[in-house]
């Protein structure tokens, strides 16, 4: 057999094995997985190299509307070179719906901000702010039809968050459609009274963030949520986790037999509430929510990866910049850590860190790093086995690692927009050499390869934990 690419001498992972194999590419897609394919246009050497499914980073906002005078670090164009340069080859973003706006304008106007500027696949969860009848009862049915399957609500912030009613009205359309519903669990009302109080007593600092968003606020939204989802009998995803006490309401309401899946991220591995202490405005570069808490839930995040209590292992990335009147140094941020844009940067470092302090430290291995940063996204969100493992068939998304390259992770090698990494001067050991898109190489060495962006918009079947709850089966 010819082949347009074989990839020769690697390891090829996936989330269920570890073996010697030849992988050999066809319109850019496995064809072959064998040792000893030669017969190709291009050869690739993968010897000492680990052959892996590219990541797939299922949280990641890019160009949203933050408020009044806030911008964004990342648009498509940023922030997706950027997750190739982590190893990445799929991204989930969020289109975000304003208030007494329709989904199908929203999209309308996230499909123009990413057309021509992704340099990896993507596609977008919907962020449903305005549950009206129309939104719950047409829009969502159609557009699950067509292959928007997935949504995500808040329970926190002013004009994004929904109550109670509005959450169990949402999920039960989300039952019904089968689309899939992620949830942000923090409780408002806690929050904005435990603000007033800091604002009251002058406690205005960036570590003040932290204070006013605690563990509990966060447990008991999670229990909240997971109990509006039993009532409706309607699965879920808890994403990014920061605590033991959160990640055990997810292991209990499993034990009790509800379909949830759990999310957490790096800076609840890496960062504490302590990282908001610095000097000055220094602490704002850490400001994201839920905030990152203390050693003891660090630990517990760890074990909730390596007992699979989180299926997902995602950036959340949502960069701004820090030395901008436009980001976390805005004026008002300077007077008030409630003004401080939530969210961190992420994506490019997403991959390496897990696999260093990960994998490398013996904390999981080789296969479930693959599950929780790839295989797992694809499953639930509606791509598999279109992607997310290597096997014939499946599109040629492929990041060859070095095991052995050690790196310290610094702001300039991640081609993101912002203009600082919380994991500045972190040492890594294990780094993605070259990523490759449908086949063709788009990063290598840290370089994108192609001028142009040749990512796709992916349209989605429904999520393997909502698939067998719904009502119909149009996808
Ligand atoms: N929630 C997210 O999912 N990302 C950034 C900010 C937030 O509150
Ligand atoms: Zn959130
Ligand atoms: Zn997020």
């Amino acid at each position: 057999m010819h082949f347009d690419t074989v990839i020769r001498h690697g390891t090829v992972v996936t989330a269920s094995d570890v073996f010697k194999s030849d992988v050999g590419i066809i319109d850019g897609r496995v064809a072959a997985l064998a040792a000893g394919l030669a017969d190709a246009d291009e050869i690739i050497d993968a010897r000492g190299l680990y052959v892996m499914p590219g990541g797939i980073d299922s949280h990641v906002h890019l160009d949203q509307p933050s408020g009044p005078g806030i911008v964004m670090a990342d648009g498509f164009d940023s922030g997706t070179r950027s997750a190739a340069i982590g190893g990445n080859t799929t991204v989930l973003a969020f289109c975000m719906q304003e208030k007494g706006q329709s989904l199908r304008s929203a999209l309308k106007a996230y499909h123009a901000k990413a057309e021509g500027h992704c340099h990896v696949d993507a596609a977008f969860h919907l962020v449903i702010t305005d549950p009206s009848a129309a939104v719950l009862g047409q829009e969502l049915p159609a557009l699950v039809a067509d292959g928007y399957t997935s949504i995500k609500i808040f329970m926190t912030y002013e004009g994004l968050r929904l109550r109670d009613d509005e959450i169990l009205s949402t999920l039960d359309a989300a039952r019904r459609t089968g689309a899939l519903a992620m949830v942000h669990c923090e409780n408002e009302d806690a929050i904005r009274y435990l603000i007033g109080r800091h604002e009251a007593e002058g406690l205005l600092e960036p570590r003040y963030h932290a204070t006013t968003r605690p563990i509990a606020a966060e447990r008991e939204a999670t229990h909240r949520a997971l109990s509006l989802a039993e009532i409706v009998d309607t699965p879920i995803v808890i994403v990014h986790v920061s605590n033991r006490q959160a990640m055990e309401e997810i292991r209990r309401a499993r034990e009790r037999g509800q379909k949830i899946a759990g999310e957490t991220c790096p800076q609840y591995l890496m960062l504490t509430a302590e990282d908001l202490d610095g000097d000055a405005l220094e602490g704002a570069k850490y400001v994201c929510s839920p905030p990152p808490r203390d050693r003891e839930s660090q630990e517990a995040c760890w074990n909730g990866i390596e007992q699979g209590v989180f299926e997902l292992f995602s950036s959340d990335h949502c960069p701004f910049r820090f030395n901008d009147s436009e980001g976390k140094s805005n004026e008002r941020g300077k007077q008030s850590f409630r003004w401080i844009p939530n969210g961190i940067p992420g994506v490019a470092t997403r991959l390496p860190i897990l696999f260093s302090e990960g994998v490398v430290k013996g904390r999981i291995d080789l296969n479930q790093f693959v599950a929780v940063t790839s295989t797992n996204h694809a499953k639930l969100y509606g791509l598999y086995p279109r992607k997310g493992t290597i096997a014939i068939g499946a599109d040629a998304d492929i990041a060859l690692w070095d095991p052995d390259q050690e790196v310290v992770i610094t702001n300039d090698i991640l081609q993101h927009g912002s203009d600082y990494t919380p994991y500045e001067g972190l040492a890594v050991r294990g780094w993605p050499v070259r990523t490759l898109l449908r086949g063709q190489t788009i990063m290598q060495d840290g370089h994108l390869s192609k001028a142009t962006a040749s990512g796709i918009y992916l349209r989605r079947t429904l999520s393997s934990l909502a698939r067998n709850c719904a009502e119909t089966n149009s996808v």
